[in-house]
């Protein structure tokens, strides 16, 4: 090739390339750069969305907590109609249970005719007694004493005849047995549900020479069948001596449930239920023996602090009334 055809090579090449460039300016240039103007007034509209979305996001937990809070304020005030509502229903159930007991007594009294008045005045208060801390359950006839200390009582137990076992078991001893007008115990739930609120025992007993003693103790509470039917007295007073203080504060145990502090079995020893200890100070529910009989048993109806472990006595009653009885 001449040095002539190699210029003239060249000059078609930079001609051809030039063709090119010209027919394709825009791959050429750099992207055109937003003006100044614009892109400042994009970043203020965006800072004015944040702003004005945090202050919705502000006011919405304001909203949010006020919400919150007068949802608690209702939900206590409708806490507290609950509350009235329900003391509402409690003393109506109340005046209806006594009002249903009223009329349960006149029935018995008119299907009975009744004829003695002191007997209507007795089993009136004692109706009137098991109605008001009885409510709605429970409903079932009381022997009471209106005569002994300002009366009000109502008896829990009785040993007078003889002919009644009280070597029974935990289920009876819970529900009662024997009748009310003779040898009884009321049955422990009674017991518990009588002396839930404050109450006073008192226990008159009489020896085989006609004597008679009493021990009272004006705070008298039994426990629910969970916790053993537990025995709490104090404040004794009296003249038969204070030998139910050895029985405070221990469980209910009888035939088939020894509950005593004793590695004796007291129920089975002493032939009765009642709030042993290890054993005995006094045993109420023990065997009822005639005079002479007793002997040198230790399972009588004793109380040691008038007659000692030996003597079985002739009469026992355990009577209860509220402690703010007023006679
Ligand atoms: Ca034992």
């Amino acid at each position: 090739m001449s040095l002539r055809t190699a210029a003239l090579s060249v000059t078609l090449l930079l001609l051809v390339l030039s063709e090119v460039w010209a027919q394709n300016p825009r791959k050429r240039m750099a992207p055109p750069k937003p003006p100044k103007a614009q892109c400042c007034d994009e970043v203020r509209s965006l800072k004015v969305q944040v702003a004005n979305l945090t202050s919705l996001l502000e006011e919405l937990n304001r909203k949010q907590e006020t919400d919150m809070m007068n949802v608690v304020r209702q939900m206590m005030e409708l806490d507290k109609q609950n509350r009235q509502q329900e003391a509402r229903v409690t003393e109506a159930e109340s005046k209806y249970s006594e009002i249903n007991n009223r009329v349960e007594i006149m029935q018995l009294q008119a299907s009975q005719s009744v004829t003695q008045s002191s007997s209507v005045d007795c089993h009136d208060f004692a109706w009137y007694y098991v109605g008001r801390y009885f409510k709605l359950c429970c409903l079932f006839q009381v022997f009471c004493d209106m005569e002994s200390n300002g009366g009000g009582w109502t008896l829990i137990q009785r040993r007078k005849v003889g002919l009644t076992s009280f070597n029974r078991d935990w289920k009876q001893y819970k529900n009662g047995f024997g009748t009310i007008r003779g040898d009884f115990w009321l049955g422990n739930d009674n017991l518990f549900r009588m002396t839930r609120q404050p109450s006073t025992l008192r226990i008159e007993m009489e020896d085989w020479e006609g004597e008679t003693r009493y021990a009272e103790y004006s705070y008298f509470t039994v426990k629910n069948e969970l916790n053993s039917f537990k025995l709490l007295i104090a404040n004794y007073s009296g003249n038969a001596g204070d030998s139910l203080r050895y029985h405070n504060n221990t469980n209910f145990s009888t035939k088939g449930k020894d509950n005593d502090k004793c590695v004796d079995d007291c129920a089975s020893l002493r032939k009765g239920g009642y709030w042993y200890n290890c054993c005995t100070d006094s045993n109420l529910n023990g065997v009822f023996y005639r005079y002479g009989n007793h002997g040198k048993n230790t399972d009588g109806i004793t109380w040691y602090g008038w007659h000692g472990p030996n003597y079985s006595l002739k009469r026992v009653e355990m009577k209860i009334r509220p402690q703010n009885f007023k006679s």
